[in-house]
């Protein structure tokens, strides 16, 4: 019998199955060799979604299986637990990070965000900010999104401010989108869904008002999905999990994910400088003329002191 080979792209991966987008345009849905199976010994999935692979396929089945994997760029990876050796592949080869951030309806904090920028750091993925529902605020909120955007931008992000609802900016930032594969996070309510809506016609990502959001489906198992967007490149929901997690990481590191303290520290009098306490502490003194944002600042000491469980370990992130 005919053997067809093939090569694509994983779109959704719910457990043994796999969605695979195929070179010439075709829809496959897929299982895995086992021989494939074995090598990913320390992941509970070798194949997931953002994952390029290799397809064979016999004449007349529907079925194809999955032969082999493309070598990962980068991994987002979800740890069972801490003591646990077993992970998750939640997404493989991201271009890039976009989270979604609401000033209010729902507020997403600073802490939140510089967080989510710290871990991108920590990943090596660029990270940017979209600010959503414009056409919501009011005038105060509207000026509390400005000064935000200013402390981003000045600390060296990409900032857009959309509304997913009406389309008011979503060109500019599809722009920024096309050819790349995204990560797309931000609370749930934050606009995710309906994002994916206007971007990717086909999407059908189902919205919910703000109310139906919270403490429905939260922990259950979640499967990512990749959108393919009409231009190239491609959207990756990750339902449940807000941008990377939390991730392990040295304190005397943790200035090297905050662009703009990490770029002050260079003219601190002292190496391994904490930025707390030391005297001629570039950051300390840019904080108090106003150079650095007091919110970045607050991220950067918490994370400091956070001795929090991880579920995520920077040496897992790549594969
Ligand atoms: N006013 C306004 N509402 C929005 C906007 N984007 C999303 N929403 C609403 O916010 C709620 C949550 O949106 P959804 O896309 O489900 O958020 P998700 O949980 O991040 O996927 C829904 O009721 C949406 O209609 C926006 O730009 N403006
Ligand atoms: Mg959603
Ligand atoms: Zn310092």
């Amino acid at each position: 019998m005919r053997t067809l080979t093939t090569h694509g792209l994983v779109v959704r991966s719910t457990g043994s199955w796999h969605t695979v987008l195929t070179d010439d345009g075709t829809t496959v849905p897929c299982k895995v060799k086992g021989n494939l199976r074995l090598r990913g010994l320390r992941t509970t999935n070798p194949v997931a979604v953002g994952d390029g692979v290799s397809l064979i396929r016999r004449e007349g089945d529907d079925t194809a299986f999955i032969t082999d994997t493309d070598p990962r760029r980068n991994a987002i990876v979800r740890r069972a637990s801490n003591l646990s050796k077993q992970s998750q592949v939640l997404a493989a080869n991201i271009d890039q990070a976009a989270l979604l951030f609401t000033v209010a309806r729902p507020e997403t904090t600073t802490t939140f965000a510089d967080r989510f920028l710290a871990a991108a750091e920590a990943y090596g993925v660029p990270a940017m900010i979209v600010f959503n529902k414009t056409d919501d605020l009011n005038a105060q909120e509207m000026e509390c999104l400005d000064g935000l955007r200013l402390v981003y931008e000045a600390a060296g992000y990409p900032c857009y401010a959309i509304s997913a609802l009406d389309g008011t900016g979503t060109s500019e930032l599809s722009e920024a989108l096309q050819g790349r594969l995204t990560l797309l996070s931000g609370h749930s309510g934050t606009g995710k869904s309906t994002l994916l809506n206007r971007l990717v016609p086909e999407a059908n990502a189902r919205t919910a008002p703000i109310s139906e959001t919270h403490g429905q489906g939260m922990h259950t198992t979640t499967f990512s999905t990749l959108y393919p967007l009409p231009q190239g490149g491609g959207l990756i929901d990750i339902p449940g999990i807000k941008g990377f997690g939390t991730f392990d990481f040295k304190p005397a590191e943790v200035s090297h994910y905050f662009r703009d303290i990490f770029a002050l520290s260079h003219d601190c009098r002292y190496g391994g400088c904490t930025h707390t306490h030391e005297p001629g502490c570039a950051v300390l003194q840019a904080l108090k003329q106003g150079r650095l944002a007091p919110t970045r600042y607050a991220s950067y000491t918490s994370m400091l002191s956070d001795e929090s469980e991880s579920k995520y370990r920077l040496k897992d992130f790549t594969t």
